[in-house]
């Protein structure tokens, strides 16, 4: 028999290539230089620093499965996700900074875009130079994006846009806009432009007082009368499989993300449980504590075996977007029961950011319900079994 290690029950380290392995440990040595020292005060002042693009798009963090001719670094998704998790091992908001750059933006330009936007966009997001966001949700269209208002109309050699997005990552500091919006020129379909920042009429109002996701920045987009030639259009791609397109992606790597920070969460109620004494012996050897570490232990191997086998089909072609709601869906919702569970393991110092638990707690609020709530995937699960949309 081989020796258990408690950290990855599974041996998942094993089931790496090697280049997956370098990638992880870049990332990794990353976050704990580059990120883990800022994340609290960031948090607490509720900063964004852009600069973190640019650090990140050097130690090759930013499009990692887009083509290295457009500047990408043309990795696997697995390691796509090995990188998220590391990131997220910090916070879940400069995960999210990095998964939309990616999975949102420069995806949807590789996939659907023109020569010239690719060349034009791709390598000065890979370095982090642009900072990119994506404009789905609107004030009265979330899990129901294909309710959108925001509305292309056709002039003479381009389009005019209006509406509103709102809960956009990035959007504040962002230099490239993905947006959807629905076009008269192509029978209401939802459409996807990209804009640049300075354009007349596009504004993006930067939204104050979260109380999660507190070190990425979030806005709005508003849109009135921006005019833009035909080249702002996404030619490749036309319905709401676009957006949903980009937010396979980025679910998946959410996927790996959330169980990033369940780790971190996890391996800090473990320390403290064995540092901490209460009535003359470690809170660690308590049977509740145990059994709160066993459940960590148990979700995390399950929900990262499941991310690999959801990555490595990713990377085969053979991914249905209903593999990605159950992982997306389950990772997310034990990450968030995890956090909690470690706070309240941590007593009264788990309330104090010394201890960052409570921060994961927060920042999974938001993980669990942007990217399609809970409930929204557990809706795309029921309709695949039984073949009944119960959503509208
Ligand atoms: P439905 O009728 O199911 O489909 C409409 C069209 O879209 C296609 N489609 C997909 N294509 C590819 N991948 C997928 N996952 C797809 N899902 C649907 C479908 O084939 C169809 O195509 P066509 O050509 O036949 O028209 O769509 P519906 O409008 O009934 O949608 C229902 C539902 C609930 C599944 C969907 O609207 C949904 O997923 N809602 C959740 C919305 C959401 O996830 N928003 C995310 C916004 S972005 C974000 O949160 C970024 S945070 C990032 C960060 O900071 O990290
Ligand atoms: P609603 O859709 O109004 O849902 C409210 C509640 O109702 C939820 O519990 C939901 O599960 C439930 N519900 C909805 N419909 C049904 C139904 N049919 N049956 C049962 N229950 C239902 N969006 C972007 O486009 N780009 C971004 O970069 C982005 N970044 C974000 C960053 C942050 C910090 C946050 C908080 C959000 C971000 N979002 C972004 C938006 C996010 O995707 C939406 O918040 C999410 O899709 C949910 O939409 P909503 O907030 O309108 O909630």
């Amino acid at each position: 028999g081989a020796a258990f290690d408690w950290s990855d029950p599974f041996l998942l380290d094993d089931q790496l290539s090697e280049e997956e392995r370098m990638i992880r440990d870049a990332a990794a040595a990353f976050a704990a230089d580059r990120l883990a020292p800022r994340v609290t005060d960031a948090y607490l002042n509720e900063t964004t620093d852009p600069e973190i693009f640019r650090e990140m798009g050097a130690a090759g963090l930013l499009g990692v499965t887009v083509d290295d001719a457009y500047g990408g670094v043309g990795a696997s998704y697995v390691a796509y996700g090995l990188v998220a998790r590391e990131i997220e091992r910090v916070d879940s908001g400069y995960r999210s900074m990095a998964s939309v750059q990616s999975s949102l933006v420069m995806f949807p330009i590789e996939a659907y875009g023109s020569e010239d936007q690719k060349r034009r966009y791709l390598p000065k997001l890979a370095t982090g130079e642009w900072i990119g966001c994506f404009g789905l949700t609107e004030p009265d269209a979330g899990s129901d994006p294909a309710g959108m208002k925001t509305r292309a109309k056709k002039t003479d050699g381009g389009y005019v846009l209006n509406g509103a997005k709102t809960w956009i990552s990035n959007s504040p500091i962002a230099d490239v806009f993905v947006v959807w919006a629905k076009s008269d020129a192509h029978g209401g379909k939802v459409r996807g432009f990209v804009l640049e920042k300075g354009t007349k009429g596009l504004s993006a109002p930067k939204i104050e007082g979260k109380l999660s996701l507190r070190a990425s920045i979030t806005g709005e987009i508003v849109m009135e009368d921006v005019e833009v030639s035909e080249d702002a259009l996404l030619p490749g791609i036309e319905g709401m499989g676009g957006p949903f397109g980009c937010l396979n992606r980025a679910r998946y790597g959410i996927s790996w993300g959330a169980m990033g920070a369940a780790e971190d969460c996890w391996f800090r109620a473990r320390r403290y449980g064995l540092d901490r004494h209460q009535f003359n012996r470690p809170l660690a050897a308590t049977q509740l504590f145990q059994k709160k570490l066993a459940d960590m232990q148990t979700e995390i191997a399950l929900g990262l075996q499941a991310s690999l086998r959801v990555g490595r089909l990713f990377d085969e072609g053979r991914f249905a977007p209903e593999m990605i709601s159950i992982v997306k869906r389950n990772n997310c919702g034990k990450a968030l029961d995890i956090a909690r569970m470690a706070r309240d393991m941590h007593g009264g110092n788990g309330i104090s950011s010394e201890y960052h638990v409570i921060r994961h707690a927060q920042n999974l609020e938001t993980v669990n319900t942007y990217e399609g709530t809970h409930d929204v995937h557990a809706l795309i699960l029921g309709r695949a079994q039984t073949g009944i949309q119960a959503f509208g």
